[in-house]
């Protein structure tokens, strides 16, 4: 045993490569994206990324139907793509360990919405653990699949953005090799049809009374009994900020969120004077305590967005933690498409033709922002192109209705929209930015880009062939740093009455290894016309006499602003180069 700092993230790779997984295998989300990239540097660990979430619970579930233990990872949003495997998993049962490490973001630091996956564990009739801390992430893993496989069901791990991102010590162990049996076929278990599923679903309850037994002595479940004035039942991060706010109170921490320890519950409600409940998002321990017909404290606290310390302290009158006062008057820092980001040119070419942008979600969902303004809706991955035929359907807009789409988003969810637009006859155009990679959570490799997990080349799809063979009437690629053409193959496409795809191709800025000289803008010929800065690129912004001015240590060469300079004012200068006058 030794002790080492590491993430909830880490501890969660850590404690799966101990408890003997052969295969890892998710797609990237914050705030879960780093538990499979840590997995992939342990040895005898084989770890892939899949092209969507459902995908990698299938393969997942292989795994385990083969016999050996496995881990799939996504963020919250993700379950929603994989749920329709995992609500059929938790029939089926498992043969080898099988344990989904779903990662919520209260507070929707990096998502498009809030969503409790303890919710789905209820709904799914699955287990459901949550740790506290990294030393908890990594025990918890192990938990689940000495659990999976003793009841017979796949079992989820949920962490929160802090839980996933904040490093605390753990004592870590050695590997345990987990010996697979040979398989045997079994399909009364496995073959889901009507006939084996009722008699599952019957077996899927008992499986989960014979856990709810397991659930009251479970040592994921702890009473902490200090000052009986008043208890609390919490878990999660929520458990670190009751600790830290009401150091004096009573806890029941729960770990093992589903299903709940009923006796537990009503035996820690005996002992303590008040009864309240401390959790993030939706009151799901509130509702079964409810349920129990328990009387609770009304705490007043937040269903939505994070928990904090200094909230549970005011809603109990306790003792508010010393904080800083915020710096006054700080100039926003609203987030921007990176210098050189090749997304910027399709949208500043369709915001020049004043399309109806039916957007989706990776980086590109920055134009929406000013001065791009340039993007109508993101729902969820893939839904651009879905949209976008809806849109055409509906034929109410007198602008050009373009679906725009990521290159991994594309391999995650938008090959299928395609499909459904060459299907039934769609004459929309859809934009395909295939920046070589999956900038949004840290630049991962995708099946479009050809790069594996761990950072080894891997087969690529052809994507224009890809996109011919569903049905487009015509692919384009275009260089979206070459403003101009870039516009009129756009101008040119939308006109047309048959499905075109446009694939503007050019890597993310920052993967180039390599960038061009910078340039710097001629204050001489500066009119102060405000097209470059209209490109929303950092690097340019005005000087106090309102010209532009560009900052050359940001600048990595992209052009763009050059060539909407219509004075010839912005000129390229060497790295090193003082540009004096000019
Ligand atoms: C179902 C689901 N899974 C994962 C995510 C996290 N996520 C948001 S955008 C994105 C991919 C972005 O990559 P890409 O489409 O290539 O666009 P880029 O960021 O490179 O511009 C991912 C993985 C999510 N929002 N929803």
């Amino acid at each position: 045993m030794s002790r080492t700092l590491l993430s909830g993230n880490e501890a969660v790779a850590r404690g799966a490569w101990e408890a003997g997984v052969a295969v890892g295998v998710g797609y990237p989300g914050t705030p879960s994206t780093e538990v499979l990239e840590s997995l992939v540097r342990y040895d005898s660990v084989r770890c892939e990324w899949a092209p969507n979430e459902k995908v990698a619970a299938e393969v997942a579930g292989g795994v385990s139907l083969g016999g050996r233990r496995t881990l799939v990872t996504m963020k919250h949003v993700g379950l929603n793509v994989a749920a329709d495997v995992l609500y059929t998993q938790a029939y089926t049962g498992v043969t080898g360990g099988l344990v989904y490490l779903v990662a919520d973001d209260p507070g929707m630091h990096s998502s498009q919405n809030e969503q409790d996956t303890r919710n789905h564990a209820a709904a799914a009739h699955v287990p459901l653990l949550e740790p506290s801390d990294s030393q908890e992430a990594l025990e918890y893993v192990i938990s689940a699949f000495r659990i999976s496989e003793a009841y017979d069901v796949p079992v989820i791990v949920r962490m929160t953005t802090r839980i996933s991102h904040a490093k605390t010590l753990v004592e870590v162990g050695e590997r345990s090799e987990m010996v697979g049996s040979s398989y045997a076929s079994h399909p009364p278990k496995f073959v889901m049809m009507p006939g084996n599923a009722r008699l599952r679903r019957i077996d899927l309850e008992s499986r989960m009374t014979a856990l709810q037994a397991y659930a009251e002595t479970a040592s994921e479940n702890r009473v902490e009994m200090r000052d009986a004035s008043l208890g609390i039942v919490t878990s999660g991060i929520a458990y670190q900020y009751v600790r830290e706010a009401l150091p004096d109170a009573s806890v029941l921490k729960i770990g093992l969120v589903n299903p709940l320890p009923d006796r537990l519950l009503l035996d820690f409600r005996s002992r303590v004077e008040r009864l309240a409940v401390v959790e993030e998002l939706d009151p799901y321990l509130t509702l079964r305590l409810k349920a129990l017909g328990v009387d609770l404290v009304d705490t007043g606290l937040p269903t939505i967005g994070e928990l904090s310390p200094m909230a549970i302290a005011v809603a109990f009158g306790g003792e508010v933690p010393a904080t800083r006062e915020p710096i006054p008057d700080l100039p926003p820092r609203p987030p921007l498409l990176c210098p050189g980001c090749p997304h910027r040119g399709i949208f500043h070419g369709l915001a020049k033709m004043r399309a109806i942008v039916i957007g989706d979600i990776g980086c590109y969902t920055l134009a929406a922002l000013p001065p791009l303004k340039a993007m109508d809706s993101c729902v969820c991955m893939g839904a651009s192109i879905g949209m976008a035929r809806g849109m055409e359907l509906v034929g109410s807009a007198d602008r050009p209705v373009v679906a725009v789409i990521g290159d991994s988003t594309f391999a995650h969810s938008g090959i299928t929209g395609l499909l459904h637009m060459a299907y039934t006859g769609s004459c929309a155009t859809v934009v395909v930015l295939d920046n070589r990679t999956t900038a949004m959570t840290g630049h991962q490799g995708n099946p479009v880009s050809g790069v594996a997990l761990g950072g080894d080349p891997a087969p690529a799809v052809d994507l224009e062939a890809l996109c011919g063979a569903l049905g487009a009437a015509s692919v384009r690629v275009v260089d979206p740093h070459d403003l101009d053409a870039t516009l009129a193959v756009l101008k040119h496409e939308v006109a047309q009455d048959h499905l075109s795809v446009i694939i503007a191709k050019a890597p993310c800025a920052l993967i180039v290894k390599e960038h061009k000289d910078p340039f710097a803008v001629d204050e001489e010929s500066c009119t102060k016309c405000g097209a470059c800065v209209r490109l929303g690129c950092p690097a340019i912004s005005y000087d106090e006499n309102g010209r532009a001015v560009i900052d050359t240590t940001l600048c990595v060469g992209c052009s763009q602003c050059v060539q909407v300079c219509r004075f010839d004012a912005i000129v390229q200068v060497g790295p090193s180069c003082d540009i004096g006058g000019v």
